[in-house]
């Protein structure tokens, strides 16, 4: 079925996502570093990991943590410096590794040359970067609520007018109706291309097409705001914009590119990630968005077992072979994916292998986020004195507005709270967890003396060993073009806590995972030739008939 496709230089990779500021700290300031990535390339390796994406490391003032970017061709000195880049990108080269940045070009900082240009000048070149409107007393231009909270309209300071910002007002959103703005954009891609990098992933880019006259929403909250959502639902014709910026930058130099893709329509999907489309991937959230509220975090609904079961499989069934998805079970903008996914109270390594397994071996591109291969977990908050996100910092305050406590308010947000992730990486149980000599930025996890990387590095039963089999699946050579290009195919998808699938290329791979803490028996319909994986030592058996032991995880092949 999918063999006939192009084969591409990254459709049998494995991605893992660095959040700079978060992974290691190499000079004690508490901040991570581009020279601390470096130095922790062999474990990346050793993993089995090959191409790699960092969140933004260039200039920036940091009000979202890199993405608020106010010089697109340098480090911000927190990072390091152009040359520690370069570095970067030569000893990723020599490991034969790939190294992809982000792409942050819905909006720059408010720091920007442009932005600065265009206060001083709002009807010159640089005004018509942005979307600036006169202000006029006591009406803003659009009702539309920032996704940090707040209209999106901010006075441009020094002049009569005001800016958009979808995001936070120290994110003014680029204008890219104007080929000028399109033209730097470009321009900044191949520069960073030319320079070897592999790629870039490709930020909140559904927003840059706004519906055209702005105008008012019907108001979704007491606020008398609407979602961003309504508007984009209008907008039409992004893909002129990304098809312009494919052929212009990616094309030519067969660059990767993965999307920040929200919301996309079914008929829309082969324009994305098809043949020659927009991206050559793009993430899939579906398991992310389940049970959001438009209310706010405070009531999002948990997912279960079998939600994850559904999401997972509507997604693999919407792309069938239309493309390759990029599968996650976290990242920077989410909680830990071993927190949210499993059960609460039923977090443990077993389980942490199981939902591995069950996300790497569908079909699409796996991508690891920092921590993920060694089964980090959600961070306790004691106060939201200890927060550091501006989202989170929102939410709560839409918490308390729709009256929780200040005490349920605060646990109800630091379920999806973006921290979660951003905490130091756990190198070892050493102090700071390994992540810096100094005080670091943002609280380490106190549970670093159990999860650590150095504890789980060499234990054939840790997590981190765990993925690290998962990847050489992957790409052992009798297995890959099943599990790269095999069609996916649900089984047994109305059973209770059981997650199952085959693979199918030219082998027959089937996945099954017991998604609970009880034994579960299943007889399977036709007899095995050998167990690839299981996260146990043995497999309880009677003829056809399997039991499963608590979230046992297997990898057959029949
Ligand atoms: O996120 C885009 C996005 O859609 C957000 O709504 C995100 O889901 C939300 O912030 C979660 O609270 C991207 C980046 O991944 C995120 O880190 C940035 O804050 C955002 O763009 C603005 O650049
Ligand atoms: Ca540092």
């Amino acid at each position: 079925m999918a063999n006939n496709r192009i084969k591409k230089w990254w459709h049998d990779k494995v991605a893992y996502q660095i959040y700079p500021k978060s992974f290691c700290d190499s000079n004690g300031d508490g901040i991570g570093d581009i020279p601390g990535i470096i130095s922790k390339l062999d474990y990346l390796k050793d993993l089995g990991v090959d191409i790699i994406w960092l969140s933004p490391c260039y200039c920036s003032p940091l009000a979202d943590e890199g993405y608020d970017i106010s010089d697109y061709y340098s480090i911000d000195p927190r990072f390091g410096t152009m040359e520690d880049m370069d570095s970067l990108l030569a000893e990723a080269k020599k490991r034969g590794m790939y190294i992809l940045m982000d792409l942050v070009v819905n909006h720059c900082s408010d720091e920007h040359e442009w932005f600065k240009k265009a206060c001083e000048d709002p009807d010159g070149k640089y005004g018509g970067f942005f979307y600036l409107r006169d202000k006029k007393d006591g009406e803003l231009p659009t009702n539309w609520r920032s996704y940090f909270g707040g209209p999106v309209w901010e006075d441009l300071p020094g002049t009569d007018k005001q800016y958009l910002h979808v995001f936070h007002k120290k994110q003014p959103d680029l204008n890219w109706e104007n080929p000028t703005v399109r033209e730097e954009v470009y321009k900044n891609i191949n520069w960073w291309l030319d320079k070897g990098l592999s790629g870039f992933r490709i930020d909140a880019i559904i927003n840059i097409k706004k519906a055209l006259p702005l105008r008012n929403y019907e108001p979704d909250r007491a606020d008398g705001l609407c979602s961003i959502q309504a508007m984009l639902k209008e907008a039409k014709g992004i893909g002129e914009f990304l098809g312009e910026m494919r052929d212009r930058t990616f094309k030519k130099y067969d660059a990767f590119s993965v999307g920040e893709v929200f919301n996309e329509k079914p008929e829309e999907i082969p324009d994305f990630i098809g043949e020659n489309g927009y991206f050559s991937s793009m993430f899939d959230f579906n398991e992310t968005i389940f049970g959001s509220s438009d209310k706010g975090w405070y009531d999002a609904k948990p997912i279960t077992p079998d939600d994850y079961k559904r999401c997972c499989f509507e997604s693999q069934a919407k792309i069938g072979d239309i493309g390759f998805l990029s599968n996650i079970i976290e990242n920077h903008d989410e909680p830990r994916g071993v927190s949210r996914y499993i059960p609460e109270g039923e977090c443990c390594t077993q389980s942490k292998k199981l939902l591995a397994a069950l996300n790497f071996m569908l079909r699409g591109l796996p991508f690891i986020y920092q921590g993920q291969e060694i089964g980090m977990e959600n961070v306790p908050f004691s106060s939201i004195d200890e927060v550091d996100d501006i989202s989170t910092l929102d939410e709560y305050q839409v918490a308390l507005n729709a009256g929780l406590s200040p005490e349920d308010a605060l646990n109800a947000v630091a379920k999806y709270s973006r921290d979660n992730a951003r905490t130091p990486m756990q190198w070892s149980d050493g102090a700071n967890a390994g992540f810096t000599t100094g005080t670091p930025w943002l609280k380490v996890n106190p549970n670093f003396t159990t999860i650590n990387a150095a504890a789980q590095t060499g234990d054939p039963d840790s997590v981190r060993s765990f993925y690290q089999k998962l990847i050489a699946l992957r790409k052992h050579p009798e297995y890959k073009e099943t599990v790269v290009y095999g069609a996916f195919e649900p089984v047994w998808e109305d059973t209770h806590n059981l997650m199952a699938y085959y693979r199918k290329g030219d082998k027959n791979l089937l996945v099954i995972g017991n998604y609970q803490m009880a034994e579960q028996t299943i007889t399977l319909p036709s007899s095995y030739k050998r167990i690839l994986l299981n996260n146990y030592h043995d497999l309880k058996e009677n003829g056809a008939e399997l039991t499963l032991k608590a979230y046992q995880v297997l990898i057959l092949e029949m």
